[in-house]
């Protein structure tokens, strides 16, 4: 985790002070929740250059035939795409997403062969027009989907397994999602859409009790990390992991 942080970029939030060496703490500690699920974990180096850098979510979108580098919508974090690209190359195809296209990956959410990519300050049409050319001859449908409210897509939805998603439905249209069953989020929790899927299990953050007790009582088998001090840096769990090779979104 890159140690300017504490500078990343805000939309929704104000600034407070991060902790650094709880926000590593909390970042390690999601590792290992990874691992535990029989994730096998790497790292980029942190670089003092790119405050956000930690989200590497947004920097690539891994399907199992390719990679799509996105071409991030906040100007600050385009450097992060070289380290991406030479990571990734080794492991996949890889497509770029060019000017005058803008992609974040938290705006992507992969369910079974739908992609459905959220229209944000972030996303923009070329760039959503882009990541369905890359992928369309693969069998995979691109679905534009609108966000009100949040930073992107996978702040309001993200899938629980292929028939069900968990959303807060205020900041998504949710007749877009129809074949889907959803699961709300409890309305005192709005930032609780964001889970990790990795296979069977789920990696969530601790700081959503009552929907954590529906997500249990659903039975779904949660494992939740403290991601308190990354959270004030407008990342959720997903923002902080590319997953490869499991049924993820
Ligand atoms: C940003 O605004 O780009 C970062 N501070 C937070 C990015 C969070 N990423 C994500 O939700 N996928």
């Amino acid at each position: 985790m890159s140690p300017s942080i504490v500078n990343c970029e805000l939309t929704h939030l104000s600034r407070e002070p991060i902790d650094i060496d709880k926000a590593r703490a909390q970042h390690a500690d999601y590792e290992q929740a990874l691992e535990r699920l029989g994730c096998m974990v790497t790292r980029l180096p942190a670089d003092a250059s790119m405050p956000d850098s930690v989200f590497i979510e947004d920097i690539a979108i891994v399907f199992d035939e390719i990679a799509v580098i996105t071409r991030p919508g906040a100007l600050s974090r385009r450097p992060e795409v070289a380290a991406v690209t030479k990571k990734l190359s080794p492991l996949r195809p890889i497509v770029q997403i060019v000017a005058p296209g803008t992609v974040d990956g938290g705006d992507v959410l992969v369910v079974g062969r739908s992609v459905f990519v959220g229209r944000t300050l972030r996303t923009n049409d070329a760039g959503i027009g882009q990541l369905r050319a890359a992928v369309a001859s693969y069998g995979y449908t691109v679905v534009p989907a609108t966000v009100r409210g949040c930073l992107h897509l996978k702040s309001a939805i993200t899938a629980l397994d292929d028939q069900t998603l968990l959303a807060n439905r205020q900041w998504i249209a949710e007749q877009e999602f129809d074949r889907f069953e959803l699961l709300d989020v409890d309305t005192s929790e709005p930032m609780g859409a964001n889970i990790v899927r990795v296979g069977d299990g789920h990696v969530y953050a601790s700081t959503f009790p009552r929907t954590l007790e529906r997500l249990e009582r659903r039975g779904y088998a949660v494992t939740t990390v403290d991601v308190s001090e990354i959270a004030k840096a407008e990342g959720a769990v997903t923002c902080c992991s590319l997953i490869f090779g499991a049924r993820s979104g």
